[in-house]
């Protein structure tokens, strides 16, 4: 059984992992209204993934015996200022969701729970890959710039993305 403490811990990143599946899914829904079908298709992937992220960890609480909650969702934001700060607060997000992790990795140590400290590894190595994915997204718009002509420009780069990770995934298929 988990500690309290500990329980309570995961309960919190189960909500910030389904905020961020609900928040990629809003960002996904604006995109394709601003025709950036890219985009749209990389956040809705995005979406599914970090929803599989909050499952893993539901699973893993019931698993050790203790209660996993199903969170309560703000409301994420519905418009976005432009693709560029779309990214940014992607980027952002990351960023608090890696502290978050890190911080429950910390209460690990803490408690001498390491069955919990093994099962986030995962998480850390996850967490390392999306904050670059994004930081070369950001460096890649920013080499482009911003103004309305570099959308397709920028929807075009993301699309090469989708490209190398639906090959990525084709390929782990096939090696399973
Ligand atoms: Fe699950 O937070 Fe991103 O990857």
């Amino acid at each position: 059984m988990l500690s309290k403490q500990m329980e309570k811990a995961l309960n919190e990143q189960i909500a910030l992992e389904a905020y961020a599946s609900f928040l990629y899914l809003s960002m996904a829904s604006w995109c394709e209204l601003e025709g950036l079908e890219g985009c749209a298709k990389f956040m809705h992937r995005q979406s599914a993934e970090e929803r599989d992220h909050m499952l893993r960890i539901f699973n893993y609480v019931n698993e050790r015996d203790s209660h996993a909650l199903t969170p309560q969702i703000k409301q994420p934001p519905l418009k976005f200022k432009s693709a560029v700060t779309l990214f940014e607060q992607v980027y952002k997000h990351e960023q608090k969701v890696t502290a978050s992790i890190n911080k429950i990795v910390g209460l690990c140590y803490k408690t001498d729970d390491f069955t919990t400290l093994h099962f986030l590894q995962w998480y850390v190595e996850e967490q390392r890959e999306e904050e670059a994915l994004m930081r070369s997204i950001l460096d890649r718009i920013n080499i482009i710039g911003e103004g309305p002509q570099s959308l397709y420009y920028i929807d075009q780069e993301i699309e090469k993305i989708n490209a190398a990770e639906e090959a990525a995934e084709a390929a782990g298929e096939e090696a399973a």
